[in-house]
C-alpha cells in the first residue's frame, strides 16, 4: 500500500468526483456520454463472472426501455484498495466491530466501515451489446496462432465487420468526454497522443495505477498495423508518458509496465501504463507486448508486425474463434 502523493491526491477527476458525491449523495453524470444511468429501473438478470480474489462481480442487468423494449447493461462492482491516510478513521470510526472468533493469540472480526470508507467502484456499460456481455462472461479460452496471412484473410475482414464502437476514444480525443481527466497531451496530429487515467483506475491510490495513451492519428488499428513509420509516435508515447507519470504521480519508468494488447478490444491504437507491482487484467504473456520491445522490433525490421505470428487467446463463444476453426486453424 502506497500513500498517494500531493499531485496524486488532487488528481482532478478524483477530487471533483468526491466533492460531487458529498454534495449530491451520488456520482455526477458522465460528460459526453449518454447521461446518467436509470438505477431505479435496473433488474439483475445474471452473474456474468465473479472473482473472490479481485473482490469483483460482473452483472448482466436489464432496464425497461419503454417502447424500445428492455435494454441490456453490464454492471461491474469492485471493492477498492485501502488508502493509508484513511486507515485510522477506518479503525476508529467504524459503525460496528463484532468479534467472530478468538483462539489463543488469534482473533477475527467483522468490521463495518462508515459509508465514506466503504466505496464500491461501479462501472456501467449501457446500453450494452451482446459483444459486451460476451466480453465479461466467464468462458473457456483457447490460444490462437495468427500468421500475417491469417491476419489479412481471417482477422482483418472480421474486425472490419464487427468490433466494438470506438466512439468513446473519439470523445476523449475531441474533448467531448473526460476532458478534465487528461493528464498530458502532445497535440501533433501524426505523432501526438492523449494520456488519461484508464476507467479501471479510481486514482485514489498508486497500487493499481493504470493510464492509457491514445494516439491522435486515426486508422492505426493495432500492433499489426505498426511499421517503422510509427516509431516517432511510439517513442513519444514511451518517453513523454514516463516523464509525465514521474512528475505527476512520482512513479519512475522502471516501475511501470508499458504495453500494447494484441488483440485489443478497441481497434484504435492505445498503450497501457500500469504499476509494475499491480497484476493488471490483461498483462499476461498471451496479450501484452512491451512498448520498448515493440520499438526495438520495428527498428530491427520495419515490417516485423506484418510478418510475425502472434499468439492470443479467444473466448469459446467468440465469433473470431469460429472463423479460425472453420479453416482448421484452431
Ligand atoms: P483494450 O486493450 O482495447 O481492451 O484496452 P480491454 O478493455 O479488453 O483491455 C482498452 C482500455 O481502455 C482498457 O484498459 C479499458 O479499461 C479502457 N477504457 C475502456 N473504455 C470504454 C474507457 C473509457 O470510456 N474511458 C477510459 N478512460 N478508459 C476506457
Amino acid at each position: 500500500m502506497r500513500t498517494p502523493l500531493a499531485g496524486m491526491a488532487e488528481a482532478p477527476g478524483a477530487k471533483r468526483q468526491r466533492e460531487g458525491e458529498e454534495a449530491a449523495g451520488m456520482a455526477e453524470p458522465p460528460a459526453g456520454g449518454g447521461g446518467s444511468f436509470p438505477w431505479a429501473e435496473l433488474r439483475v438478470r445474471r452473474v456474468l463472472r465473479e472473482s473472490a480474489r479481485d473482490k469483483a462481480i460482473f452483472l448482466h442487468g436489464q432496464v425497461n426501455g419503454g417502447s424500445e423494449g428492455a435494454k441490456d447493461a453490464v454492471v461491474i462492482l469492485e471493492k477498492t484498495p485501502f488508502h493509508e491516510e484513511s486507515i485510522s478513521d477506518l479503525l476508529k470510526k467504524h459503525t460496528k466491530l463484532q468479534l467472530q472468533m478468538s483462539n489463543d493469540i488469534y482473533s477475527t472480526y467483522h468490521l463495518y466501515p462508515p459509508p465514506q470508507l466503504s466505496e464500491i467502484k461501479t462501472t456501467v456499460v449501457y446500453p450494452a451489446t451482446e459483444k459486451h456481455l460476451q466480453k465479461y462472461l466467464r468462458q473457456e479460452v483457447y490460444l490462437i496462432s495468427e500468421t500475417g496471412e491469417d491476419y489479412k484473410n481471417i482477422t482483418l475482414p472480421f474486425i472490419q465487420s464487427q468490433s466494438f464502437s470506438i466512439q468513446w476514444v473519439y470523445n476523449i480525443l475531441e474533448k467531448k468526454a473526460e476532458a478534465d481527466r487528461i493528464i498530458h497531451e502532445n497535440p501533433d496530429p501524426s505523432n501526438g497522443f492523449v494520456l488519461i487515467p484508464d476507467f479501471k483506475w479510481n486514482q485514489k491510490q498508486l497500487d493499481d495505477l493504470y493510464l492509457i495513451a491514445i494516439c491522435h492519428r486515426r486508422g492505426i488499428k493495432s500492433l499489426r498495423d505498426l511499421t517503422s513509420e510509427h516509431l516517432p509516435l511510439l517513442k513519444n508515447i514511451l518517453q513523454e508518458g514516463k516523464e509525465t507519470i514521474l512528475k505527476r504521480f512520482g512513479v519512475v519508468g522502471s516501475q511501470l509496465r508499458i504495453y500494447l494488447h494484441y488483440q485489443p478490444s478497441y481497434f484504435h491504437l492505445h498503450v497501457h501504463f500500469t504499476a509494475l507491482s499491480y497484476d493488471a487484467p490483461g498483462c499476461s504473456v498471451e496479450r501484452a507486448h512491451l512498448l520498448a520491445e515493440v520499438i526495438d522490433n520495428l527498428e530491427l525490421d520495419p515490417q516485423y508486425y506484418q510478418k510475425r505470428t502472434l499468439t492470443f487467446a479467444l473466448r469459446a463463444d467468440e465469433a473470431l474463434l469460429k472463423k479460425f476453426q472453420e479453416v482448421g486453424k484452431a
